[in-house]
This record gives structure tokens, C-alpha cells and sequence, in this order.
């Protein structure tokens, strides 16, 4: 080819869809679609149909297609998609689409990672497998999973479960709909996103799956190597100038690729999103798992492990704040600087909505002080220490010290932020140039296939800093106390309840 190459990466999120280019500079070029603004016919505008149950959230799998379709046409605008060598992408993980054996999907709504509403099938997988579930599969059973949806989906319509040819999480049917044939495989990130597959053998276990649902072990896809094609693009999503027939690598989850477009994707790199909720992630060597069972492990894009820990309350807390003090961001940013740093007298459990790491059903705050009344620069400190400490605590697990952690999401703005996660964690801490991780990660796999070249050096070459803080070594007691008496603070409040 005398043009040069280009990959294309897609990200199915909650919200929308992004696609982004790939050429041998760099990005060449994003496109986004928003399902709320872009696509309002299928009447889900944050992402999900309204629903009288709070606990059910489930989406129109037509509503991603359609995402897909128009975001690569958008794409198309902006770049020469005809120089495209390959494509991959990645989707929000867990979730549940039942689909016939041309990916035909058998129902208009599909629940997504925020449902809630499989506690009673948690509850039987606990039952039966008790902390083996955790060990072999990486999660203790979860209700956003694909294997507790799916014994939910066998339990409410048995017919309807029985005649499902294929039982997909997101990604792997977005990547059916995409490959001629419709029957696309699945890749380690995603598989260990259900409470199904072995996480050192990298197969469904067979009994798992056959408690789960009947029949369920034929209905899974084949798992494949991340980098591994999933086959040719058909001639339906040949848009935007694509050509039909170009290799579509195996799609994966949205927080494997994020590890991999982050570059942090070497074991003891992390990355904390502080978005919506706060996830930490981090990359680990060897697949261990949290004894507390509140965190995951999955499998990376890149072939190793990662954790990943969901914090609920992350922006809503931090917004509720600093409203509550009466600042802007900036002034927020102020606060943080203001305060007496690492005071084991003002310590907050930010608990403002129920929390998952660690778990509290009951919603409210917890401090050691008088926190309603201290002045804002103490409640910003205290709150935005109590979050980096829960991080900090509960990546404990994980064994090691980080070497670098990346930071994304609308949080990363704050630069007072950064210099806590860099004190408490004694790790350099780097925002990002770019912010579409999750697309670049899939951009990268596919690039890497069409070129050869290495993760690693894409990752070293892509992925460079726009902020870097360095953590001051004369913090490192001071934090290291104050992050004890939370951990012993935590313990016993959880204890009393
Ligand atoms: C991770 C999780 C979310 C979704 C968001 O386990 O449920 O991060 O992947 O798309």
C-alpha cells in the first residue's frame, strides 16, 4: 500500500460511542456519537430505558449498532478510512445480549453493568460456590456480570434462554454484529468480566457455567487471545469509507483497553478514573484476588491481569462538597492546598451514597470531627484524603508498590488531586495528553496487528504526559500514619454496624 496505514478503535460506552483513527503519527482523528443527542428514537437518553425498578437498567443493543454505524460514518468525514487496515473495539463490560447464531439479538432490551437487579442469582452462585468463585473467576458473584444475568434471563423465560443460540456480554456481540457471519468470539478481558471463565486457564469453567444456566456452556463464545482476529468486516459496517473485508480484532472491555491507552498496561502501573464513581485499576503480573471480595480481577488486552476497584462515591461526593463549601473547581483546587494536610483528627468514610469498596448499604458520611461545621478547606481536605486513602487501602491486595499511575476522567482537571494520590500511593502520578483511552486502547490492538509493532513501545511512543507529579518523599510518614488511623477507623465503623 502506497498510502499510509491507519487503524480504527471504537468505544461502546454507557453514553455514546467514540471511533477513533490511528496513523503512524498518532491520532489522527476522533468521532463521537451521543445517544441521548444522536440517536433520541431509542428512547434512552443517558444510555438506558427508563425503568420503574431503580435496580433494572437495561439498554436497546439496536441503540450500539446504530452508535457504531454513525459513529464510523463520522469518522469517515474526518479521516481516509480507506487507508484502514484493521479495526478493534471495546465495550462496556459485563452486561448481557441473547442473540440467535447470526447475532441476530432476541429481545429489544439488554441489561447493562449497572443493573442491579441479580442478587438473588449472586446469592445462589455464593451459595454453591462460596469463595471459589472469587478464586478461579477472579469476582465474587456480581450482579452487573454476565453469568448472573443470564441465570435471571433462564430463571424469568426458560423458552426464550433455551433458544438463545449465543450468550454474548456487550462485546462480543457488538464484534458479531461487526464480522460477517455474526458469531464473533470473546477475549480473556471480557470473559473474566462474567463469573464464568478460569482466570489462569483463560476457558469458561464448565461448572460454572452449567450451574449457572441450563445449557449455558454451549452458548458461550470461543475465547481468544486479545490480539487475535475475530474475521472480516462485513459489508454492512463497511462505512465511512472502510473497506468490507478488513480483519476486526477481537473487541474487548472498556477497562482493559482504558489500562492499554493509558499506557499503564505494565505490571505496578495503575490508573484512578475519577469519573461518575472513582475506579482504580491496576496491572498486575500474576492473577491474585481480593480476600474482602469487594475488588476484580480481569484479564488485560495485553495478555496479564488487572484489578480493577469501583468506588461510588467519586465526582457526586466531591460536587456535593464543594457546592455545599460554596467554591468553583478552581477554588476547590484552593481548599485542597489550604488545609492541614494528613490530620488523623479529621478523617471522613465519604459514604455520602452507599459504597461497594468497602460495602455499605446505608448511605451517610462518617467523621471523626465535627465535618458539617469545619470550614470548607478542611471538609474538601478531609474528603478528598478519605477518597485517596480508600483507594490506597483497598488496593492493599494487589501486593507491591505502584510505580506509576495514570490518571483520567473529569477529576484528573484537579492538580490538588493528583498531588494526594502522589503523596499517599510514594508514586509518580501522570495526567494524560489524550482522553479518548478506552478508543485509543482498541485502536492500539489493531494497529498493532496490521504493523507488528509491539503494545509496549505504541504504548511508550502514544501515550505521553500532560501533567506529571512527583510524590514528595517528606510526606511519606505523615500520610503513612494518617492512612492508618483510616484503615483502623474504616474497620471499626464497618465493625459496629
Ligand atoms: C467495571 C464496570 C464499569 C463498566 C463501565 O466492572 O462495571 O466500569 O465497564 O463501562
Amino acid at each position: 500500500m502506497d498510502k499510509k496505514p491507519l487503524a480504527v478503535g471504537i468505544d461502546a460506552s454507557t453514553q455514546g460511542v467514540k471511533a477513533l483513527a490511528l496513523g503512524p503519527d498518532g491520532v489522527e482523528a476522533v468521532a463521537a456519537v451521543n445517544f441521548g443527542k444522536d440517536l433520541p428514537q431509542f428512547g434512552a437518553p443517558e444510555g438506558f430505558a427508563p425503568d420503574p425498578d431503580p435496580a433494572v437498567r437495561r439498554a436497546p443493543p439496536r441503540m450500539w449498532e446504530a452508535g457504531v454505524r454513525l459513529a464510523l460514518e463520522r469518522l469517515g468525514a474526518e479521516a481516509d478510512l480507506g487507508r484502514a487496515g484493521a479495526l478493534s473495539g471495546a465495550a462496556q463490560q459485563h452486561g448481557l445480549v441473547l442473540s440467535d447464531a447470526a447475532g441476530e439479538p432476541l429481545s429489544a432490551l439488554a441489561p447493562i453493568w449497572m443493573d442491579r437487579s441479580t442478587g438473588a442469582e449472586c446469592a445462589a452462585l455464593d451459595a454453591r460456590f462460596g469463595a471459589a468463585l472469587r478464586e478461579k473467576t477472579g469476582s465474587a458473584a456480581a450482579e452487573r456480570f454476565t453469568g448472573p444475568q443470564a441465570r435471571k434471563a433462564a430463571r424469568e423465560d426458560p423458552a426464550a434462554f433455551a433458544a438463545a443460540a449465543r450468550v454474548h456480554c456487550i462485546a462480543s456481540w457488538l464484534n458479531s454484529r461487526l464480522v460477517e457471519g455474526g458469531d464473533a468470539p470473546v477475549d480473556p478481558g471480557s470473559a473474566s468480566g462474567q463469573n464464568l471463565m478460569d482466570l489462569a486457564s483463560r476457558e469458561w469453567n464448565a461448572d460454572v457455567a452449567a450451574f449457572t444456566a441450563p445449557g449455558l456452556p454451549a452458548k458461550l463464545p470461543r475465547i481468544v487471545p486479545s490480539d487475535a482476529v475475530s474475521g472480516s468486516l462485513a459489508p454492512a459496517f463497511a462505512l465511512g469509507g472502510l473497506r468490507a473485508g478488513i480483519p476486526v480484532v477481537v473487541w474487548s472491555g472498556d477497562n482493559p483497553d482504558s489500562l492499554l491507552g493509558m499506557g499503564c498496561a505494565a505490571p505496578g502501573e495503575a490508573v484512578a478514573s475519577l469519573g461518575t464513581s472513582d475506579t482504580f485499576f491496576a496491572s498486575m503480573a500474576e492473577p491474585r484476588t481480593d480476600p474482602d471480595g469487594f475488588g476484580n480481577v480481569f484479564c488485560t488486552s495485553a495478555g496479564g491481569y488487572m484489578s480493577l476497584s469501583c468506588f461510588t462515591n467519586g465526582a457526586l461526593a466531591r460536587d456535593r462538597v464543594r457546592r455545599e463549601a460554596g467554591l468553583g473547581w478552581d477554588g476547590f483546587d484552593a481548599a485542597l492546598a489550604a488545609a492541614a494536610p494528613w490530620d488523623a483528627g479529621s478523617l471522613l468514610l465519604p459514604w455520602f451514597a452507599p459504597e461497594s469498596v468497602p460495602r455499605v448499604a446505608r448511605a451517610g458520611a462518617v467523621a471523626n470531627f465535627g465535618f458539617d461545621a469545619a470550614p470548607p478547606e478542611r471538609r474538601v481536605r478531609s474528603l478528598v484524603e478519605g477518597q485517596v486513602f480508600a483507594m490506597k487501602t483497598h488496593s492493599a491486595w494487589i501486593g507491591g508498590a505502584f510505580k506509576r499511575i495514570g490518571v483520567t476522567g473529569g477529576g484528573s482537571k484537579c492538580a490538588g488531586i493528583l498531588r494526594v494520590l502522589a503523596d499517599v500511593f510514594q508514586a509518580p502520578v501522570e495526567r494524560l495528553e489524550g482522553t479518548e483511552t478506552v478508543a485509543l486502547g482498541a485502536a492500539m490492538r489493531a494497529w498493532s496487528h496490521l504493523t507488528g509493532e509491539p503494545l509496549a513501545a505504541l504504548a511508550a511512543r502514544l501515550c505521553r504526559p500532560a501533567l506529571r507529579v512527583e510524590p514528595d518523599p517528606a510526606a511519606a510518614p505523615a500520610s503513612a500514619a494518617a492512612l492508618a488511623a483510616y484503615a483502623a477507623f474504616e474497620r471499626e465503623t464497618l465493625a459496629a454496624r
